[in-house]
């Protein structure tokens, strides 16, 4: 009977073992907690979530295109010849930016990876994988 006893105490142990650590999965830290590239604190405030062309900055060599929400914000960007323009994969899905006439492509950048490129004549893009998502670079 003894023997009994300690494999029921030893059972309800370990019943209660499992229920500690299924408990501690459900705190397990949420997606959204995704990290944001922005190195560069001033090439960020270039981020115009209006629809309205943003404007370069003398200065300014590189900006930065959010990938957000299927869409490309700002969708519309007017930089200098030669500046660098940086697309964030803020979003919860693969995307790509792949150029209208396919000239050049990202590839599939994940969530929370960025793609960089320099240009130095106007371009059309679009997201190769949700081809409804459209951007525009204006090269002064
Ligand atoms: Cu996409």
């Amino acid at each position: 009977m003894t023997l009994m006893k300690t494999l029921k105490a030893g059972s309800v142990w370990l019943l209660a073992c499992l229920a500690f650590i299924a408990s501690c999965n459900d705190h397990k830290p949420k997606p959204d907690n995704l990290p944001h590239v922005n190195e560069n604190p001033q090439a960020a405030n270039s981020i115009d979530s209006s629809a309205a062309p943003a404007v370069p900055q003398p200065g300014d060599h590189r900006f930065i295109v959010e990938i957000n929400k299927m869409k490309f914000v700002p969708d519309q960007l007017t930089v200098h010849k030669g500046d660098t323009v940086v697309w964030i994969n803020n979003d919860l899905t693969n995307h790509c930016v792949t150029d209208t006439g396919k000239a050049w492509t990202s590839s599939t950048i994940v969530p929370g990876r960025f793609w960089t490129k320099v240009f130095t004549k106007n371009a059309d893009y679009f997201c190769a994988i949700h081809v409804v998502m459209k951007g525009k670079i204006q090269v002064e």
